[in-house]
């Protein structure tokens, strides 16, 4: 596993040079999910695949950039499920963006995910790693050099509200409810990148990010392999939750297609409470 993550760190560089470097422009092709890619998000993909190919412990990957699973090494134990560059249609307007990485161990859902991480490309390049029975672990970059800056713990209740979707498909209980929160005072910090509207959650203490199933995306829009799942670690052993609109725990996600998507909620403790209640799945 230790491979695997010096890895992520060696990727966190080179897909940092290609953010400040590469063409901004769309490539002529589509990902699996239809939508159009960026050269970004295709180069992107490139580094980790290149990367991990050199990896013996890697038996396969998938990416949110491609179809299917690709064997890299028969004898290998895990296999690494990634978004390379979540969100980068923010990088031509300077947002912050990230990737995400879910390492499996056997078939792939969540119970079998053993350890995962992402990397945010902001004004500063961070990483965060984590395992089951371990408190997430926040890096810094600098210098193509990661350095531990402590851990991550989230508060029992915060005051962020990242709300995602469009809302005028939003069910009524769920508005409903969201408003309740900024009724209480919670300050929305929605960006539109996952992986730094998780983190900020994160590092700030608390509070809620979701996205629920709305009318046009009954089943939400972030994927469990490479997305929901492994950020549902995270949350888990920051001491917050992370559930689905059943109220099931997503690291309970068993996925029949690389590219299922879910609906999402990652928060403390006191925001997925009250989210349960307004749900009705107490
Ligand atoms: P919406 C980016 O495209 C992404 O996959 C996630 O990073 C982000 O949380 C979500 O979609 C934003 O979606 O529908 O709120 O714009």
């Amino acid at each position: 596993m230790l491979n695997i993550f010096d890895t992520i760190k060696e990727i966190a560089f080179k897909i940092e040079r290609a953010i400040q470097t590469e063409d901004l422009g769309y490539s002529d092709s589509e990902n699996s999910s239809g939508e159009d890619q960026l050269k970004l998000d295709v180069q992107s993909d490139l580094i980790i695949e290149k990367a991990f190919a050199n990896v013996t412990s890697v038996k396969a990957i998938v990416s949110e950039e491609k179809e299917g699973i690709l064997e890299l090494h028969p004898n290998g134990e895990y296999t690494v499920c990634y978004d390379p560059l979540d969100g980068s249609s923010l990088v031509d307007v300077n947002l912050s963006v990230g990737s995400i990485f879910g390492i499996y161990k056997g078939e792939l859902k969540g119970e079998n995910l053993v350890a995962s991480a992402y990397i945010v490309y902001g004004p500063r390049v961070e990483l965060v790693y984590v395992e089951r029975d371990m408190r997430p672990l926040l890096y810094g970059g600098n210098e193509n050099r990661f350095r531990k800056l402590g851990e991550i713990v989230l508060n029992k209740k915060g005051n962020l509200n990242a709300s995602g979707g469009t809302q005028k498909n939003w069910t009524t209980y769920h508005k409903k409810f969201i408003d309740s929160l900024f009724q209480e005072g919670y300050r929305l910090r929605y960006s539109g990148g996952m992986v730094p509207d998780l983190h900020q959650i994160l590092l700030k203490g608390g509070g809620l990010f979701s996205y629920p199933a709305t009318t046009d995306r009954p089943d939400g829009k972030l994927r469990q392999l490479f997305e929901v799942i492994p950020f549902a670690l995270i949350y888990e052993q920051a001491g917050g939750e992370a559930i689905n609109d059943k109220g099931e725990r997503l690291l309970e996600l068993v996925p029949s297609h690389p590219h299922d998507t879910s609906p999402c909620f990652f928060g403390s403790v006191y925001e997925i409470d009250a989210l349960k209640e307004a749900y009705g799945i107490k």
